[in-house]
């Protein structure tokens, strides 16, 4: 059993919990009516706050929209000074102006408080030492992580992204208990350590692993390729909200995350209406950051799509907890009319134990109707000769799964490209002759 940073927090009564959601939500509340910002008193404009009693309540209130931070960058969101700032991070959005998000002393308290809670869930103790390879920077991964492991009274090896043959020796000669980064780099990493012969020497334990979608399949093959006994385990969290550290799952309770509902009110709505999804359903995640004093955010549409999952883990906590996030509302395809998602790719893809975890989904545009492609490898080199057989079966599961014919292109083991920093892109749009993969 992992234990806990926080256990009073941690296995909070639920009754208690409401409790301090709404007094927390009142105090935040009555925080952003008193301040001076254009932005707040629009936002709360036709909200009457004497009537915001308890955490029910938090459905009398406006919701945000990514659109906003644009629409008021870079400070225009913040409920405290300017000077009362030490510290920003950045999110770089698909087009234009990044997302900045400001934090005062107190938030960054807060944000090494859950990620210290996240570390541990995963396996970490004081003592340890966890190896971060997350960006260190604007993006908030390597940072947050970063405090996280030092608040937790671990030590923390601040890697940042690249370099994988550098990290491994390092991993190996400080002898990393932990590691922090993307999956898609876990797996990469793991990969190097097994062709160099050193995983064996390696003792890392636990990978706390986010920032991007990942499948059961995924990580299957992290875990595999960690060999025995590594817990691969999901973390969740958005810049927007405070960074790493909203949702965090236990290798006890695999499956669903834990999210710190203390500090992050969870709610899931219908992504074109807006309403409440019935409990277990399938809807878009929205947040209320309520302890949060720089930039807070009120009901954010973070356009991440999961579920409740009601029944409690066996890791004794008691947070409220979501499924394993299955994508973004905007990431959705739509190839001949069917609604895909590159997850449910990614899932029916890595069901089969014959294809290793590096892939690219391509869009291809050249035809009125796109068509949608997948370039997978083998997982092993022995299978090379049953290429076209695999072939076969793959492209039959993706029919089954995905209710659409998808052309499937198996390369050989290592041969597609790797991407060594930031969040691995895995959907590519073809326009032209040239596709994305040669
Ligand atoms: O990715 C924060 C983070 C850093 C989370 C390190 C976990 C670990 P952003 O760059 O603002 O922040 O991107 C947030 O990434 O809305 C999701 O769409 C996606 N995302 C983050 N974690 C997961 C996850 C960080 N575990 C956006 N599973 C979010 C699926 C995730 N998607």
């Amino acid at each position: 059993m992992t234990t806990m940073f926080q256990p009073e927090i941690e296995t909070m009564d639920p009754d208690e919990k409401a409790r301090l959601q709404g007094a927390r939500l009142r105090s935040l509340l009555d925080r952003l009516a008193a301040s001076e910002s254009p932005y707040w008193r629009d936002k709360l404009r036709g909200v009457d706050v004497e009537k915001v009693r308890s955490i029910e309540d938090i459905r009398r209130l406006p919701f945000t929209w990514k659109r906003e931070f644009r629409d008021t960058y870079p400070y225009g969101m913040l409920a405290v000074s300017r000077a009362e700032l030490v510290r920003v991070h950045a999110s770089s959005g698909t087009s234009g102006k990044p997302t900045v998000v400001g934090y005062t002393a107190r938030d960054v308290e807060i944000f090494a408080e859950v990620c210290a809670r996240a570390v541990a869930i995963a396996g970490g103790r004081p003592g340890h030492v966890v190896h971060v390879a997350y960006g260190y920077g604007l993006f908030t991964g390597g940072l947050g992580l970063h405090y996280g492991v030092e608040r937790l009274g671990a030590t923390a090896v601040p890697a940042s992204g690249g370099n994988p043959g550098f990290q491994l020796t390092l991993m190996e000669d400080l002898a990393a208990d932990g590691l922090a980064c993307t999956p898609s780099f876990a797996l990469l990493l793991g990969e190097r350590a097994l062709e160099a012969g050193m995983r064996d020497r390696l003792s890392v334990r636990y990978g706390i692993l986010g920032a991007e979608p990942w499948s059961e399949g995924m990580r299957h093959r992290i875990e595999e390729v960690w060999g025995d006994g590594f817990q691969a385990v999901d973390i969740y969290g958005l810049s927007e909200v405070i960074g790493p550290g909203v949702a965090m799952e236990s290798p006890e309770a695999k499956g669903a995350l834990s999210v710190f509902d203390d500090h992050f009110y969870p709610e899931i709505v219908d992504p074109e209406t807006g309403d409440p999804v019935p409990d277990g359903e399938v809807g878009e995640l929205v947040l209320t950051t309520l302890t949060k004093e720089a930039q807070p955010v009120l009901r954010y549409r973070t356009r991440d799509l999961t579920r409740f999952v009601d029944e409690p883990g066996a890791d004794g906590r008691t947070f409220r907890r979501i499924a394993r996030l299955m994508g973004r509302v905007d990431d959705m395809l739509i190839i001949r009319g069917i609604n895909v998602f590159p997850r449910e790719v990614e899932t029916a893809l890595l069901e089969d134990e014959a294809i290793g975890g590096q892939y690219g989904i391509i869009v291809d545009r050249r035809t009125t109707l796109p068509e949608l492609r997948v370039v997978a490898e083998l997982a092993d080199p022995r299978l090379v000769p049953h290429k076209e057989e695999i072939r076969a079966r793959v492209a039959r599961t993706l029919l089954e799964r995905v209710r659409i014919r998808v052309e499937v292109d198996l390369r050989d083991p290592g041969s597609l490209p790797r991407q060594e920093v930031g969040k691995a892109r895995r959907v590519f749009e073809q326009t032209g002759d040239e596709s994305p993969f040669g």
